[in-house]
């Protein structure tokens, strides 16, 4: 404490002697220039000012600045603008250098509740710096690279919903710090029509004190879900580049430049800064192994290992070829985006659309790549903000993907989501848009996708059943995944999801061709394998015998509506 006093009383006796030096110069320097100026008319106030205003000397300038910054610190020292709000600025405190932070047995009480609301433990965020420093994760060889002086401005644009105050507040602090200020044209702050009031009133106060003049804050008047709110971002944008952001990150040094030195090289590039791992319950900050960013035919995505020749050049700072993207934080030249019709605004809610920017933008002339030089850290929380039913969401949005851009692999998200083909009963919405969106832009198709940038997808052809696999002896359980080492399935009650439901069957392999007892071939619906033989192909258990399986979806008899069912033998 004593410590802290003497830094405070050292920090006002600067303030003092430069508040002198800076009234010195602003008493004489003018005059100095006036007297050079002997036929100085005299002119109404406002104009006089704006006269002396040009005419101020570059020091002068500087010293001025130097001065508002101080009085800034000042202020924000003796006023405790981040106090107010129960908040901590400054490098040190709990959970410096992303180490885990703790919280004493009575807290650990008040932390509850606010840790299931939110999803992560934001009752210890509020203990740990705005400032705190986090650990260098990039490849060595990053940090001796070189970047042009003159980059293209960023745009850094950060959608929220019902967050919590403290952890917004980090991100932007975050990204003020080790954002080069000449290249951070602004921060846009929408808030997706949050209830809580901390984010009202006292977010956009604090801002606009904190970082006079950087800060935009959009509210849209209703939810209107991610997807819509990060164009609402876009609309106010004004940097050439724009940078798309969970409003729950944390930045690192140097994570700017690599980006904005791709995307002036090529404008048609998508890049994704790598992301680390913030534990929603201790903060801490772990390194994640360089990926790519895949997904499965739901739409779910999902990291992957880099492609084999990113492997093959050894270089661990090369960018890394991904064919989509997690989402939670991607940078994109702002008109390009534009050009290529941003997300899909007739996705709802959540899910889908980082998928979506992955393909049209392969297809569409451009590209998107991981940059293990530029890290940021993302808390992935234990629930999502947007409690309405996201698995809805999501399969919604996966339809519009698939009936937009997949042609004849549209199937493949169907039977994935366990849907008929015909008449799923969803009301995706209209998509004629979208189409002509595809169209104007003279996209290549999606076979081309999937062999040159997704080639590691696995490709259902030829199945003619799906759903899932019930036997006639037993009739509440289905066929589900067993232990993946030795390939045998077992029964479980029927639930719906998962493996269970992924099923599927490929003829001229065992069935319907050599139906051998107890060995049909269906196989878990899951993420794509890296060799192109299946993983897991499964031995149905015999339940009782003579008896029969039966799919719940034919793939052969879709135009009756998908419900139709088939007999595998057992
Ligand atoms: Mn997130």
């Amino acid at each position: 404490m004593a410590s802290l006093r003497r830094v405070k009383v050292l920090l006002v006796l600067n303030l003092i002697a430069v508040a002198g030096f800076v009234l010195f110069l602003a008493k004489c320097r003018p005059i100095a220039v006036r007297s050079g100026d002997a036929f100085h008319e005299i002119r109404p106030r406002a104009e006089a000012a704006n006269l002396s205003a040009h005419s101020a000397s570059p020091i002068q300038d500087a010293v001025l600045k130097r001065l508002s910054l101080l009085e800034d610190i000042v202020y924000r020292q003796l006023n405790g603008l981040s106090k107010s709000l129960g908040l901590i600025e400054g490098y040190g405190g709990r959970g410096k250098g992303g180490l885990p932070a703790t919280l004493s047995p009575a807290e650990e009480e008040k932390a509850k509740g606010p840790h299931e609301k939110y999803g992560y433990n934001s009752y210890l965020s509020e203990k740990i710096s705005l400032d705190r420093s986090i650990p260098d994760y990039r490849p060595t060889k990053c940090k001796e690279l070189k970047y042009s002086k003159e980059l293209p401005q960023i745009s850094i644009i950060f959608i929220f919903v019902n967050e919590a105050l403290s952890v917004i507040l980090r991100s932007v602090h975050s990204a003020v710090n080790h954002t080069p200020t000449h290249l951070l044209k602004e921060i846009i702050l929408v808030d997706d029509n949050s209830d809580e009031e901390e984010l009202k009133a006292p977010l956009e106060e604090y801002v606009h004190k904190r970082y006079p003049g950087l800060v935009k804050v959009v509210r849209n008047q209703k939810r209107e879900g991610l997807i819509r709110a990060r164009i609402e971002g876009w609309k106010v944008a004004t940097g050439q580049v724009t940078g798309f952001f969970d409003a729950h990150v944390e930045f690192t040094a140097g994570w700017a430049e690599p980006v904005l030195s791709r995307i002036q090289e090529n404008r048609k590039r998508v890049i994704l800064p790598s992301i680390d791992n913030i534990k929603q319950d201790t903060f801490e900050v772990q390194r994640y192994e360089n990926s790519a960013h895949g997904y499965s035919w739901e739409l779910w995505c999902m990291y992957i290992s880099p492609p084999k020749d990113w492997w093959d050049a050894g270089d661990p700072s090369l960018p890394i070829r991904t064919p989509a993207m997690i989402g939670c934080s991607f940078v994109v030249n702002r008109k390009f985006f534009g050009e290529i019709g941003l997300l899909d605004p007739g996705m709802d809610v959540y899910g889908g659309e980082n998928i979506e920017l992955g393909i049209k933008v392969w297809l569409c002339g451009g590209s998107m790549e991981v940059l293990p030089c530029s890290r940021v850290a993302h808390i992935e929380r234990k629930k999502k903000p947007y409690n309405s039913n996201i698995g809805f969401y999501t399969k919604r949005n996966a339809l519009r993907v698939a009936e937009v851009w997949m042609d004849d692999y549209k199937s493949h998200v169907y039977i994935a989501w366990n849907l008929p083909l015909e008449n799923p009963g969803i009301d995706i919405g209209d998509v004629s848009e979208r189409k002509a969106l595809r169209k104007s832009l003279k996209c290549k198709n999606f076979q081309w996708y999937l062999d040159h940038v997704y080639p590691e997808m696995r490709r259902y052809n030829n199945t003619v059943a799906y759903g899932e696999l019930r036997n006639n002896k037993a009739k509440d359980v289905c066929l589900d995944q067993g232990p993946l080492e030795n390939h045998t399935a077992i029964l479980y009650p029927c639930h719906g999801w998962g493996p269970q439901v992924g099923a599927r069957l490929w003829p001229g392999r065992d069935w319907p061709a050599t139906p051998r007892r107890a060995s049909c071939t269906w196989e878990p619906w899951g993420p794509p394998h890296s060799s192109p033989t299946p993983a897991a192909w499964w031995t149905t258990p015999r339940v009782g015998c003579p008896s029969s399986w039966t799919a719940t979806r034919s793939r052969a008899a879709c135009t009756s509506a998908g419900t139709s069912s088939r007999t595998v033998p057992s």
